[in-house]
């Protein structure tokens, strides 16, 4: 206690995650509260929140129906076991997911965060081949330029190969799919039309593998994190007309593009193609208490469940899993989804987003504008012989200038939350001309 109180500002002891630690310890971007649609930066300065803090405060922060449903929660019931035990609003959180994805996924998994759920995703899929007596079916697919969190399982099946060099792939067997980034489709507005014929890299993968020996393929719809890869059109269908004619499993992992991101509830349904596994997480609960989830199908459900021989079916699980104050949490979030009408919002708004950011196309390091529903990204042409330091000005410029925003490299990544204002839409963008200007 003393030394804390004796050294009340050091910053050295937290080691921060994916951070340049000596960086922000030299020149630190403290939040100290947020309310809506802004943070407050610890010198008192309104910062507009462009990124909906990592892609995960979809209705704006410190909602008050949230808050006070967590305030309510941690008095009534802080916790209780889900391992042969259980609380009502897990199972009513369960039966209200079910409800809002399409049909056919109606079995919630509850983790704690996307990466924990990725790993529920993918240890249910091979549980599910073994049930059926295919247990050889071990092979995890993935794809280049994927990011599944960063448990063992996740960053296998991931593609960035600075989150896996220091640790080596672990997990095998796994492959990967190329990623559908295409330097013809630059400047493309919403899904580019090139490229659909990346998702055949599976039928490569089959035949190198053989079908036999594959469990799953794993994909974000949208690729948030590598830097907002935007599938091209008809490139999803066609990876879940392979994974059928071949028995494959497909998950869609919807950490980023779950609940709203896209103007719709998932992007299952913004492509019209439904996965065998549904992984989420961060807006689930607006972000107010850490949660993931998988929503399985019913037919892997059964298959684990009828098919065990022992009482317990799935030896997989967390202490927190549904936890009450994320379930008190994400019922009141898809309460305020559902009344605020925000995934429609958020799909009305998609137009006026994509025309501001392609705005910014002409502006100078300029080499790529992408967008899709309330996601937009703005790539910058790297410096020369120091790639990454641009885009980390960028995110300094932007911040003293009153605007959070992400990147990863040069690419800078924008994500707001749902309930943003056609004002605030222009804000982002004018701040990010003056951002682009000053930028080395
Ligand atoms: N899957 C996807 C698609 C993600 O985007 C995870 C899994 C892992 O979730 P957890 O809750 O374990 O972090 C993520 C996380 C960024 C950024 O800047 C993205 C994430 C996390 C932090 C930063 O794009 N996504």
């Amino acid at each position: 206690m003393d030394a804390i109180v004796a050294r009340p500002n050091d910053l050295e002891s937290f080691w921060m995650p994916y951070t340049a630690n000596r960086d922000f310890k030299a020149r630190p971007r403290m939040c100290v509260s947020a309310r809506g649609m802004y943070y407050r930066s610890a010198d008192g300065r309104p910062i507009l929140d462009g990124t909906a803090g990592l892609w995960c405060v979809n209705a704006g922060h410190c909602a008050p129906r949230i808050v006070e449903a967590v305030q309510r929660q941690v008095a009534e019931l802080d916790f209780a076991p889900t391992f042969q035990f259980g609380h009502p609003k897990a199972f009513e959180l369960a039966g209200r997911l079910a409800q809002l994805f399409p049909p056919s996924l109606s079995h919630a998994f509850f983790a704690n965060s996307g990466s924990e759920a990725v790993d529920t995703a993918l240890k249910i899929a091979l549980a599910y081949h073994r049930a059926r007596g295919e247990g050889q079916r071990t092979r995890l697919i993935g794809r280049e330029r994927g990011y599944h969190g960063s448990g063992f399982g996740g960053m296998a099946v991931g593609g960035i190969a600075k989150n896996r060099a220091m640790f080596g792939a672990m997990v095998q067997p796994v492959d990967h799919l190329r990623h559908t980034h295409l330097a013809a489709n630059a400047f493309s507005r919403g899904a580019p039309d090139h490229g659909a014929e990346l998702a055949d890299d599976l039928e490569r993968l089959v035949a190198l593998h053989d079908a036999s020996t594959i469990a799953a393929v794993i994909v974000e719809p949208l690729a948030g994190s590598t830097g907002v890869l935007v599938p091209p059109k008809g490139y999803l269908a066609r990876l879940r007309e392979t994974c059928d004619r071949h028995g494959i499993l497909l998950i869609f992992d919807e950490v980023i593009t779950g609940f709203g991101r896209l103007g719709t509830t998932s992007a299952a349904d913004y492509f019209g193609v439904v996965p065998d596994l549904m992984v989420l997480a961060k807006a689930i609960t607006n972000a107010v208490v850490p949660m993931g989830a998988v929503m399985s199908s019913g037919a892997i459900y059964e298959a684990v469940v009828d098919a065990s021989p022992t009482p317990i079916e799935l030896f997989h699980g967390y202490t927190y899993s549904g936890h009450p104050l994320a379930c008190a949490a994400a019922l009141a979030t898809l309460d305020v989804y559902r009344d605020d009408a925000l995934f429609s919002r958020a799909a009305s708004l998609a137009p006026l987003w994509e025309d501001a950011v392609h705005r910014l196309a002409d502006r100078r390091h300029v080499v790529d504008v992408r967008n899709l529903g309330l996601v937009g990204a703005i790539e910058l042409a790297p410096r020369e012989g120091a790639p990454g330091a641009r885009g980390m000005d960028a995110v300094q410029l932007a911040f003293d200038a009153g605007l959070m925003i992400r990147v990863t490299g040069d690419i800078i990544a924008l994500s707001p939350p749902l309930v943003i204002t056609e004002d605030e839409i222009e804000t982002i963008v004018l701040t990010l001309a003056t951002v682009l200007d000053a930028v080395e």
